[in-house]
């Protein structure tokens, strides 16, 4: 077996879906921890590994190195998968398969950051319009649902695994979920049946949402007392 690194952070949604595929997939990962906030990524030796500095990034055997947690995702499903049941082969499956992870990448997870980053990295007050953005994108979503347990028919694939991570972290945030229907089933569904969902991916949206509300509270106190100066 190759001896997977794999640079991550629990608070960080796309490191936790490929956590929770390589615990569906039973793959032991050498994890090193990356403290974003103190700036770790930004450190010589993870540049010269991943000059785009950001996390997940898979090295293999200190020689394959792999970023963007979707692609590391169909990566070991191909590379360590006993079946292809997690990223399936058939054309037309994989191409939904495949709407859902783009449509997580370009949509509801970039609309969520668009939300979140500015609160997180900037202190600025959470935005209505971005929010309603989401909001948007999470309508969607509950329509691409309708009428499968998991995200595509009834197996859960590596779509699950990237849509579980970002609505986990979207719920500890306190984002609200209830207009969507099919969608607060499939998150209750994650939760019940999704293997490490619990373990993996609870933990770390939890302490995201409470670095996120401090973050919202504290620095417009911070702003107003930097204006008193
Ligand atoms: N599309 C990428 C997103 C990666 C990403 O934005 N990671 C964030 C943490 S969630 C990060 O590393 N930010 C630090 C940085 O870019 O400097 C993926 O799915 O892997």
């Amino acid at each position: 077996m190759a001896h997977l690194k794999l640079y991550y952070h629990p608070i960080s949604p796309p490191s936790r879906a490929v956590l929770l595929t390589s615990r569906a997939l039973g793959v032991d990962l050498d994890l090193r921890e990356l403290n974003l906030m103190a700036g770790e990524q930004f450190s010589p030796d993870f540049l010269a590994i991943n000059p785009q500095h950001c996390i997940p990034t898979l090295v293999e055997d200190d020689e394959f190195v792999l970023w963007e947690s979707r692609a590391i995702c169909s990566y070991l499903v191909g590379q360590y998968g006993e079946d292809d049941a997690l990223y399936p082969k058939d054309p037309k499956t994989r191409a939904k398969v495949d709407h859902l992870l783009y449509f997580d990448l370009g949509t509801l997870a970039l609309r969520f950051q668009q939300y979140e980053g500015p609160v997180f990295f900037q202190g600025e007050e959470p935005s209505e319009e971005k929010l309603g953005k989401v909001q948007e994108a999470l309508e969607w979503l509950d329509g691409l649902l309708a009428g499968h347990d998991w995200a595509v028919g009834d197996a859960i694939t590596i779509a699950d695994h990237s849509l579980a991570a970002v609505l986990a972290t979207m719920e500890a945030i306190g984002i609200d979920l209830t207009p969507h229907a099919k969608l607060t089933a499939y998150l209750d569904r994650c939760k019940s049946e999704m293997p490490g969902y619990m373990e993996i991916n609870v933990p770390g949206a939890e302490i995201f949402a409470a670095m996120f509300l401090a973050r919202g509270q504290n620095d417009p106190e911070e702003k107003e007392d930097e204006s008193n100066e």
